[in-house]
């Protein structure tokens, strides 16, 4: 059963991997599409395909959630052309590279900790008074299995996305008694971006990640958010955990030939 067709699904990150993907996979279900994202030009062409494919509307803007003024702008304006979330997910966020603490790159940190963390909030503070006075929403969280176990030189990230699943968490409780529901879909090896920005464009780097492997794709990630998303309005999954059959534990993969 399709519960998604004319919803409003606002998605950050959206000009490519999972938010590109979740656009693609809510709009095939007839859902109106908010897209946000610093590249403005990528989510324009994405917009206008999925029009042209499924009829639908969309919506486009340009906005860098570690900017609180720009979101709080961004999500008055979308309120202002009566465009509220039915579904808010969370997506922009990022890895920034892979060291110790003791050796950390503090503008790598400054990056996660605005991006995925404060700016998951300011984005969720400015949309879900809204979705309270109309009694009805769900926030979608991207989270990672690197918000459930710390791996090696990861420390940072895992804490921007154990900070995610404390949120996602904590919302839940925040929100009792009404009908909004909070979820997160924390996601093992995926092959997106994801690593070359991790690694600051080294593709070789970031290839060798997925290298002998049969990782998740965006895709397989968006599946897992249309069904979180499309479950009945009495039922809430709090967190959804998957990893690619290769992996069974961050850094505990399978790599054939490897
Ligand atoms: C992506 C998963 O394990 O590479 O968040 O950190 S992991």
């Amino acid at each position: 059963m399709n519960r998604l067709a004319d919803k409003r699904v606002l998605i950050t990150g959206a000009s490519a991997g999972i938010g590109e993907a979740c656009a693609r996979h809510f709009a095939a279900q007839g859902a109106h599409v908010l897209l946000s994202a610093r590249r403005l030009d990528r989510i324009q062409t994405l917009a206008s395909e999925l029009t042209t494919a499924h009829g639908i509307e969309t919506h486009t803007a340009a906005v860098d959630v570690t900017d609180r003024d720009a979101v709080s702008t961004y999500v008055e304006d979308l309120v202002g052309e009566g465009l509220v979330p039915d579904v808010l997910i969370n997506n922009a966020g990022k890895a920034k590279g892979l060291d110790t603490v003791q050796e950390g790159n503090l503008d790598h940190w400054d990056e996660m900790i605005d991006t995925n963390v404060k700016g998951l909030l300011y984005v969720t503070r400015a949309v879900l008074p809204h979705m309270i006075a109309r009694d009805s929403g769900h926030v979608i969280n991207i989270g990672s299995i690197a918000g459930r176990w710390v791996y090696p030189k990861g420390a940072v990230y895992n804490a921007t996305k154990f900070a995610v699943r404390a949120l996602s968490e904590a919302m839940n409780i925040d929100l009792l008694g009404t009908n909004i529901r909070v979820s997160s879909v924390d996601p093992g090896l995926a092959e997106t971006e994801f690593s070359e920005v991790r690694f600051d464009g080294d593709t070789e780097r970031a290839k060798s990640v997925y290298s002998d492997t049969v990782p998740l794709t965006a895709d397989d990630i968006a599946d897992a958010v249309l069904y979180v998303a499309n479950t009945p309005p009495h039922v809430d999954i709090f967190n959804l955990v998957m990893m690619p059959t290769v992996q069974r534990y961050p850094g505990y993969m399978d790599r054939k030939g490897g």
